[in-house]
């Protein structure tokens, strides 16, 4: 036999008995676990309630992901499965597959998930961009909310209620929820999703919230929570996506601290990702939620860098081959 077959034979059970057989990336993967343990698992051990990431089905159905997010992730996000458009492309016919298959792998696996996103105007199907009369608005967005959350009643930890709702001045985005319902679609959706899950947290999510004195921040969300809060919305968190570029002046931590201000119980960083994944970066992140007590949690948006949605940045925390990058080995050494 030739010396790489009778390799090949031989390798397989080999690796399982012998430590020194190097069959990446299981064998970096246990290298990790037995030296510090997951990043999870040290993130709750600073008082923190997850480090997760986001997935779908086409993810986690290979080996490799899923030994991953086994391993080193405490928290699920869906990145796509969730979404209006997977889940009621035609009205009041829903689609649950890729949403379900997600909920059984996480709780299979002992991971808690962040619902996203309900009330949204990207991945919003047509029928629902169309419609121009407030109450059949109102009556729809209620209708899915109602249903998407009531299904995964007591089984879901935080639900991103509404995404992207601001302009970067800080005003609020026109998009078919605000210019039929104006503000109120907000109160619609926070009061149908507290209805349906009362002890799921509810979110307000959004991007560009990376700077403490930015206009998104201060005169968006900011005072809108409060002034939402006063008058008796049900939101618990912000969530601040958090994707960022390579080099810029960003300050999470200010940001973090910010948002934490508006009186939101809880604030998490929900989709990280930062282009060409910088230690320092990553680094400055992380804290940014150790340091802020409302802080419950950091996403980072997906495993691989192949999968990333910034196609080429090369953002996350592993690369093509599922290796970890010195970014991982830098948050897990914070
Ligand atoms: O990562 C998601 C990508 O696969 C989708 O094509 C895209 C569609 O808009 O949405 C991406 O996720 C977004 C998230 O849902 C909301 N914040 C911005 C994320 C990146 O675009």
């Amino acid at each position: 036999m030739h010396y790489s077959l009778l390799l090949a034979a031989v390798t397989a059970p080999l690796a399982t008995a012998l430590p020194w057989v190097k069959n990446p990336p299981s064998s970096s993967l246990n290298a990790r676990q037995a030296a510090s343990g997951s990043v999870d698992e040290l993130f709750k051990s600073k008082g923190k309630t997850y480090f997760g990431t986001a997935t779908d089905e086409h993810l986690f159905s290979t080996a490799q992901d899923a030994a991953i997010i086994q391993a080193d992730f405490g928290q699920l996000t869906p990145e796509n499965s969730m979404k209006w458009d997977s889940l009621e492309p035609t009205r009041g016919q829903f689609n649950f597959a890729g949403a379900d298959a997600l909920m059984d792998f996480a709780e299979a696996n002992g991971k808690i998930v962040r619902g996203h996103t309900l009330v949204w105007h990207s991945q919003l199907p047509s029928w629902v961009s169309a419609i121009t009369d407030p109450a059949e608005l109102t009556e729809v967005i209620e209708n899915h909310v109602s249903t998407v959350v009531g299904r995964y009643k007591g089984r879901i930890y935080a639900w991103d209620v509404v995404n992207e709702m601001f302009n970067e001045d800080g005003s609020i985005r026109s998009s078919v929820f605000s210019d039929v319902l104006g503000e109120d679609f907000v109160s619609i959706a926070f009061n149908a999703a507290r209805a349906a899950d009362p002890n799921a947290k509810l979110y307000i999510n959004e991007y560009n919230l990376d700077n403490g004195n930015y206009a998104k921040v201060t005169t968006g969300m900011v005072a809108h929570v409060k002034k939402w809060l006063a008058a008796g919305v049900p939101i618990d968190g912000i969530g601040s996506q958090t994707h960022l570029p390579s080099i810029g002046s960003v300050n999470v931590g200010d940001a973090l601290d910010a948002l934490a201000g508006s009186g939101v119980s809880e604030v998490a960083i929900t989709e990280l990702d930062i282009s060409d994944a910088p230690v320092d970066g990553y680094v400055a992140a992380v804290q940014g939620c150790l340091d802020q007590p409302k802080c419950v949690g950091v996403t980072v948006w997906g495993i691989r860098d192949q999968d990333s949605w910034r196609t080429g940045e090369n953002p996350l925390l592993f690369d093509d081959s599922y290796n970890a990058k010195p970014a991982y080995d830098a948050i897990m050494a914070l």
